[in-house]
């Protein structure tokens, strides 16, 4: 996949980034662009960012690179390639996007989230975050709620946190980073991570 303008150091955690289409994931990537003034690079089917974030506490950068599907989006009719592409590279974490002011799709962003994500053997014991985006709305369900709702809180064979966004006025998306940054670099089982010793 690709044109060959884009070869990622193998030494960042590369993040995938899925949803629904209309969650926000694009909006998200914008975003974080503008914050970190990081230089884009395109690919065929993908918008990916390498993100610098500086992390508060330790004032240590967190590079990784995220991966939006972007030129594809998450339609319903193009999402088995969402398990192709976790075949075809090695993630280290996945933020998942759902769109908290929508709950009519709600039970279709679990369906895809388990069967097409947590339940496949490429993403075992892989970090997740995700994304309860849209909280500037007045009707958007809360992160609890969200995370009830997707059956997070049931056992789950993934390190997970789910964070309030507002992708549209960036609220909330340091805390994201935060919390994929702090799961992928102390897995809670298993070897200490290879990045970020
Ligand atoms: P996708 O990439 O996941 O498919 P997009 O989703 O990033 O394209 O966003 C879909 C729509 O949701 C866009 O609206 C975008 O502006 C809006 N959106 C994204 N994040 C937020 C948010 O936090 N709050 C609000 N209120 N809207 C958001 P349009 O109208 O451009 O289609
Ligand atoms: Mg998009």
């Amino acid at each position: 996949m690709g044109n060959g303008q884009h070869k990622p150091s193998s030494s960042l955690p590369q993040v995938l980034m899925l949803g629904l289409d209309g969650a926000g994931k694009t909006t998200i990537l914008h975003k974080l662009k503008e914050e970190n003034d990081n230089k884009t690079t395109s690919t065929v089917g993908f918008n990916v960012e390498t993100i610098n974030k500086e992390t508060g506490k330790q004032s240590k950068t967190f590079p990784f690179t995220l991966w939006d599907l972007g030129g594809l989006g998450g339609e319903k009719s193009i999402r088995h390639l969402w398990e192709h592409h976790l075949t075809s590279r090695e993630y280290h974490g996945i933020i998942y996007v759902v769109d908290c002011s929508d709950r009519k799709r709600l039970f279709e962003a679990k369906q895809e989230l388990f069967t097409r994500v947590l339940e496949k053997p490429q993403t075992k014991g892989l970090p997740l975050v995700v994304i309860a985006n849209k909280q500037d709305l007045t009707d958007a369900l809360s992160g609890d709620k969200l995370a009830h709702d997707l059956g997070l809180t049931r056992h789950l064979d993934h390190p997970w946190h789910v964070v309030e966004v507002s992708a549209k006025s960036g609220q909330g998306l340091s805390e994201a980073l935060d919390r994929i940054y702090s799961l992928i670099r102390k897995p809670a089982c298993g070897p200490t991570s290879q990045f970020y010793p």
